[in-house]
């Protein structure tokens, strides 16, 4: 439901941010340069996804990376692309993946490193064999000033609040980008034909009425007790008719909670304690987009951006959504 008519003007994302940042005064520009690199890297990523059977790409490269999980080929890909677009641009300091146990620090950027950028590359990345949309996700964050480079983690281990901007691309029907840098969450549609992302929303706001709830209810026998009388509530004559949306990728089933509101649930399992979730590169980027749309995200206890990270691969339940389904979830979760 893309939002332009013919007497639009084309713009362009890096057009969107330069304008954006012109509204900050002192804005250096400098997040503009950053996030070129994740749009660059984003554009080469796609166009990979998109040729994955054909480039004999597809299937598990047989070895295992921190996650313990089988790495895709595309995940490798993914990874290396976005090091290789971000680790040059001069701004960025360190870069932590999915993919990798430990950070990678960008050598001799002296001062100028002053981002960090946290992502993962391939999120879903099981999905890749069957063609279900599988997406980047990231997040921006500044290096703290007053703490010497040498030491990695004070750098990296911040609450989400501290986020500069955050965003995901989701390689789906078509490839979209949706980002916010604080100032609102927009949607940006890559045009193949010219290589460039073009606005095609502005300053989304989730919808209040949304009457889904996304979660595998496969594992709802070890759900926390109130959130699984929150799914029988919901099932009830009482609650009105839901629907269950779960398509298994998080870009995918956040994307959709964004556009139509609703309640997207990754509590704590019995294989899962502590939720299955990434809290610094999937959690974080998430819940700053769905507060910048009007929603909430939280872990059942407290706001996703308040939580003070402890390790850098730490998981986290969560619960993201439309305001007042999630304040229902979180009625339920409470009791
Ligand atoms: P489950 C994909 O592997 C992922 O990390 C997220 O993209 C997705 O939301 C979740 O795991 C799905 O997990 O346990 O339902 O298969």
């Amino acid at each position: 439901t893309a939002n332009v008519s013919p007497d639009r003007p084309i713009v362009t994302i890096q057009q969107h941010i330069i304008e954006g940042q012109q509204r900050y005064p002192g804005a250096t520009g400098e997040l503009s340069w950053l996030l070129s690199g994740i749009t660059l890297a984003t554009k080469i990523i796609q166009d990979r996804v998109r040729q994955a059977g054909l480039l004999d790409v597809l299937g598990a490269t047989g070895t295992n990376n921190v996650q313990g999980e089988m790495v895709q080929k595309l995940d490798v890909i993914a990874n290396e692309t976005l090091m290789r677009c971000l680790g040059y641009r001069g701004n960025v300091g360190m870069m932590i993946s999915e993919e990798d146990a430990e950070p990678r620090i960008v050598q001799d950027v002296g001062e100028e490193g002053r981002y960090v950028v946290l992502f993962d590359p391939l999120d879903g990345s099981s999905n890749i064999d069957v063609n279900v949309p599988i997406g980047t996700i990231f997040s921006i964050l500044r290096r703290k000033p007053d703490i010497d480079r040498s030491d990695a983690m004070p750098h990296i281990l911040q609450a989400g609040i501290q986020q500069v901007a955050a965003g995901y691309v989701l390689y789906g029907s078509s490839t979209v980008m949706v980002y916010t840098a604080g100032d609102g969450v927009h949607i940006f549609t890559l045009d193949p034909a010219i290589g460039a992302y073009v606005l095609t929303q502005e300053n989304v706001q989730m919808p209040e009425n949304g009457r889904t709830y996304s979660v595998n209810e496969a594992y709802s026998l070890t759900f926390p007790r109130g959130v699984q009388k929150y799914l029988e509530w919901a099932k009830s004559e009482e609650a009105g008719g839901y629907s269950l949306r779960y398509v298994g990728s998080l870009v995918s089933d956040f994307h959709r909670t964004l556009l139509r509101g609703g309640v997207f649930l990754y509590p704590p399992t019995q294989k899962d304690q502590f939720g299955k979730l990434r809290l610094l590169y999937e959690a974080n980027p998430i819940a700053f987009l769905a507060e910048q749309a009007g929603g909430i995200a939280s872990d059942g206890r407290q706001r996703i951006l308040e939580k003070q990270p402890r390790s850098i691969h730490e998981r986290t339940p969560l619960i993201v959504g439309n305001r007042d389904e999630a304040k229902r979830v979180l009625s339920f979760w409470g009791e």
